[in-house]
């Protein structure tokens, strides 16, 4: 059984909603980064940047066991492994990395900055990360909204570029965007939200042992 070490955050979700939409067995194990869980050494051991997510999966290439960190190394890695939500042609798969590298580089730092600055004591250094990743943030809803304009998802199908991307509009009230402001991202976003898989994935308990 495949364990995900994680914790109920933008990165750590896109894993279990993966894991549920691709109907694999797994153990989540947590990790509570809020306690310092990922600087200990044996969690180190599987993800060298002491961060979640990371997963074992016993049974990787070659029947090995192999250990994979970043979401969306993961990501690809369990789309490669069962055939699903990753497309096997090449044409339809340069959307799916396109949109997860958008997520990965930008619609992730910038929302993060965020969720850092807003917490800040200091009216100073507060306004001026605000105003500078509040406004990069939504700039990016404004690329995705475009984007869902004319398309259902980011990609032709259903893929791992919308798990990506959700785990973060997820946690719009904590960056305070309004998604009525982004149309289309809203009408994407309650559609994977109704999805019982996405939902089983946000459900899944998470607690320290
Ligand atoms: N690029 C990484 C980012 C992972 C990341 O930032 N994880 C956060 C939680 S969402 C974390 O572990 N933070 C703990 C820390 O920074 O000490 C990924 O996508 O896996």
């Amino acid at each position: 059984m495949i364990e995900v070490h994680s914790w109920p955050t933008p990165n750590g979700h896109k894993m279990h909603v993966m894991l549920e939409e691709c109907a694999l067995p797994y153990k989540a194990i947590a990790v509570d980064i809020g306690s310092g869980d990922q600087f200990r050494s044996d969690f180190l051991a599987i993800s060298p940047n002491n961060k979640i997510p990371a997963i074992v999966d016993p049974d990787g290439p070659g029947g090995r066991p192999i250990s994979v960190f970043e979401s969306g190394a993961i990501l690809l890695y369990l789309g490669e492994k069962t055939g699903q939500f990753l497309p096997r042609d090449l044409a339809a798969r340069v959307p799916v990395y396109e949109w997860l590298m958008f997520q990965m580089g930008g619609f992730g730092p910038m929302p993060g900055q965020v969720h850092h600055f807003i917490g800040l004591k200091d009216e100073t250094e507060r306004r001026y990360g605000l105003s500078r990743f509040m406004a990069e943030t939504r700039r990016l809803y404004g690329v995705m909204d475009r984007r869902l304009a004319a398309h259902e998802f980011f990609a032709d199908d259903l893929s791992i570029a919308d798990f990506a991307i959700l785990g973060w509009v997820w946690r719009h009230p904590r960056h305070q965007v309004d998604l009525a402001d982004f149309p289309h991202v809203q009408r994407w976003y309650r559609a994977m939200m109704a999805r019982p898989g996405v939902q089983r994935g946000f459900a899944v308990p998470l607690r320290r042992a």
